[in-house]
């Protein structure tokens, strides 16, 4: 993919202070991507100085120059849930039937579970559950149901990294038949150890192409001595048996390379969250010639922005 030439989009200097949590923030990646409305939404994950994260909505008329709203998002009804929520953070967005959901990590004392919320209007915001039950992460939900059920893409975390975080290597499908309650179907890909995806985990949601389900992932290697690379590979799922992986990029397609992605609060770190299509056929299929901007979290520090069309990332799958 190739980075725009505004890359990074947003950093810390963009968002306003919001009273009294978030002042003089700290840094702002990993966000949540849609159009709405023919603007460009961003749902921001925002550090504050106590290194708290709070999701931040940005929007734009042209998917490049964002305006950071003032206002924190609040998700209804999560003060209900008893036990204590750290943090909630990377959203990916879906519009399923033309709801907009937000599928999100909650880290909480049991692990990192994932939460999901909804809205239309990109102001209120309501949540609808916790839809896990064992330490997740990356959770994507696909934008349709496929054979009668909901699908989703999430990486169960059942490795520690050296410096304490929990991951995973494998991607799984899972389904539900009311959003909430997920049962795996089939895990998809493993990491592939001593390579560049050893821990994987979703990128953005999914995307209908006539080829097939096209998706990015992040793998991280956990081989180099002091840190942990992350970057982004792509891979295509069958159309109606998304269980079945059709390919698969062997190479990345987008490393940590330039100052702001070597630099940050986590070095060395590209992690694919959103990704808008420009373009979709009457039946809802994205076109091959269609510009595609990847948005991605920059060194846990600041949003870059990669751009790609459909037929690029389709023939990556096979690099
Ligand atoms: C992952 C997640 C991401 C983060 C990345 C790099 O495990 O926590 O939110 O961007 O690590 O720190």
């Amino acid at each position: 993919m190739n980075r725009h030439a505004k890359s990074p989009i947003l950093s810390r200097n963009d968002i306003p202070d919001i009273y009294p949590q978030l002042v003089d923030a700290t840094s702002v990646f990993n966000p949540g991507a849609i159009k709405f409305e023919d603007k460009y939404l961003l749902m921001l994950r925002v550090q504050s100085r106590s290194r708290e994260t709070f999701m931040v909505m940005a929007e734009s008329q042209d998917g490049i120059n964002f305006k950071v709203e003032d206002k924190i998002v609040d998700f209804k009804g999560i003060e209900n849930i008893k036990e204590k929520i750290y943090h909630i953070y990377d959203a990916r967005i879906s519009k399923i039937e033309g709801i907009y959901y937000i599928m999100f990590a909650m880290d909480m004392d049991a692990g990192c579970q994932l939460g999901l919320g909804k809205t239309l209007d990109f102001k209120n915001f309501e949540f609808l559950g916790i839809t896990s039950n064992e330490d997740i992460r990356n959770g994507v939900l696909f934008p349709e149901k496929v054979n009668g059920n909901y699908l989703r893409m999430d990486r169960p975390n059942r490795s520690r990294h050296d410096n304490g975080t929990t991951s995973g290597s494998t991607i799984w499908l899972s389904k539900s038949n009311n959003l909430l309650d997920w049962e795996p179907v089939a895990p998809l890909i493993d990491g592939r150890f001593h390579y560049w995806d050893e821990f994987i985990g979703s990128g953005p949601p999914p995307v209908k192409t006539r080829k097939g389900w096209l998706h990015i992932y992040h793998g991280v290697a956990g081989h180099f001595g002091s840190s942990n690379i992350y970057q982004a590979g792509v891979m295509l799922l069958d159309l109606h048996d998304p269980s079945k992986v059709l390919s698969r990029s062997w190479c990345n397609i987008l490393e940590p390379r330039e100052l702001y992605e070597l630099a940050g609060q986590v070095p060395n770190v590209v992690f694919p969250s959103g990704m808008i299509v420009m373009d979709y056929d009457s039946e809802g299929f994205a076109l091959e010639e269609s510009e595609v901007y990847v948005y991605y979290g920059a060194a846990d520090t600041c949003v870059g922005l990669a751009v790609t069309t459909i037929a690029k990332l389709i023939e990556d799958t096979n690099n």
